[in-house]
């Protein structure tokens, strides 16, 4: 374990693998929406983070040894406040409930601050090069790092048992990291969008849906039409990277019935258009599983939530249930052919 050698390269190299690590992990807990795997991503980037702040006080020794012999630390004091001000956020979250400061919620900073966070540990990297040695990869290291790992995850569980014990918002949480907000009452769930999109204006009355297959002519769906054959009802969470979940009865009408049979099209996908722009592809086999929804929780689907039609992508994190939906297209590319985050 660290603890047991001096403060040096062995630090160094470790914060970065875990700096890397919780970057990495934080990404993937946006993409994956149902247990357990969105436990494990989440246990995996909480433990990486308290890694960082384990290795703090050996790294403030080296800090200590920098700060006399060099002259410029600019990028370095940076990183650390920046560091700091992320991983406080990610704790204040994830014990502390979906605080907020203005209209700015604590897991929107951690995530800002985590973003700030790469460009100035690469120019510190740069600044401040380590070098790895072919002995890095020995057993020992091995052993020292599955110790510190292993310290790490009783951090961890010791935080948990904490936050259970006394209470603390942070034991609500669902196992992506998310806290419920407004389950059953439509009125209360947050209006959210991805990035830079925007609630369109829409007159229902001159709205179509275009739905386009490459073996079958072009199909148009007015919202009447829609009204009519959204028949089926089923009760979703919608789980927004945001921080907060929310379980709604969705009425609508399965993406299977409008497309029909869909055939042996290999690797084909599903692509779900909104008016806006904003676009998600999906695997061609979720069709069944997929739902154009016109209802939520027995009211028509308001403009900010998506009306007049959006779509329901149960166990899919928030930012694949595309609202406003004007265009539904199948094709041969794989899904995977896209960002993996929207990009608007
Ligand atoms: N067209 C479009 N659909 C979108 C978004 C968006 O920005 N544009 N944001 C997504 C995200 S990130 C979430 S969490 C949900 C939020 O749905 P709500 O506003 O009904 O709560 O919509 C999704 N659908
Ligand atoms: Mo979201």
């Amino acid at each position: 374990m660290a603890a047991s050698t001096r403060p040096g390269r062995g630090t160094n190299l470790a914060l970065l693998v875990l700096l890397a690590g919780s970057f990495l992990t934080g990404w993937v807990a946006f993409g994956v929406g149902v247990a357990p795997g969105s436990r494990l991503v989440a246990v995996a980037h909480g433990t990486l983070g308290l890694g960082i702040l384990l290795l703090a006080p050996w790294k403030s020794v080296i800090v200590g040894r920098g700060l006399r012999r060099r002259r410029r630390h600019g990028v370095a004091v940076a990183l650390v406040l920046v560091l700091a001000a992320s991983l406080l956020a990610g704790v204040v979250h994830s014990v502390f409930g979906p605080l907020c400061v203005g209209a700015v919620s604590a897991l929107a900073l951690h995530v800002a601050f985590a973003v700030v966070v790469v460009p100035l540990a690469l120019g510190h990297v740069v600044r401040r090069p380590q070098r790895v040695r072919g002995s890095d990869l020995s057993r020992r290291t091995a052993l020292r790092a599955m110790t510190f790992g292993g310290t790490a995850l009783l951090a961890y569980a010791a935080l948990s048992s904490v936050t259970s014990a006394a209470g603390l918002p942070g034991a609500r949480r669902r196992e992506t990291g998310s806290y419920e907000v407004g389950s059953g009452d439509p009125t209360t769930v947050p209006v959210t969008q991805w990035f830079t999109d925007g609630v369109p204006d829409i007159d229902p009355a001159a709205f179509v849906l275009r739905i386009e297959r490459p073996d079958q002519p072009g199909q148009q769906l007015s919202y009447d039409a829609l009204l009519t054959a959204a028949v089926t009802t089923r009760a979703a969470v919608i789980d927004c990277t945001g921080g907060w979940w929310s379980e709604q009865t969705w009425r609508g009408v399965r993406l299977d019935t409008v497309l029909g049979p869909l055939g042996p099209l290999d690797h084909g996908s599903i692509v779900v258009r909104s008016l806006t722009g904003y676009t998600r592809r999906f695997p061609a086999e979720e069709a069944s599983a997929l739902m154009l929804a016109t209802h939520m929780g027995g009211v028509p689907l308001s403009p900010g939530h998506g009306g007049p039609v959006r779509l329901v992508a149960p166990g899919r994190r928030g930012f694949w249930w595309v609202k406003w939906v004007s265009d539904v297209s199948v094709d041969a590319r794989p899904w995977w052919t896209q960002p993996p985050f929207p990009l608007q």
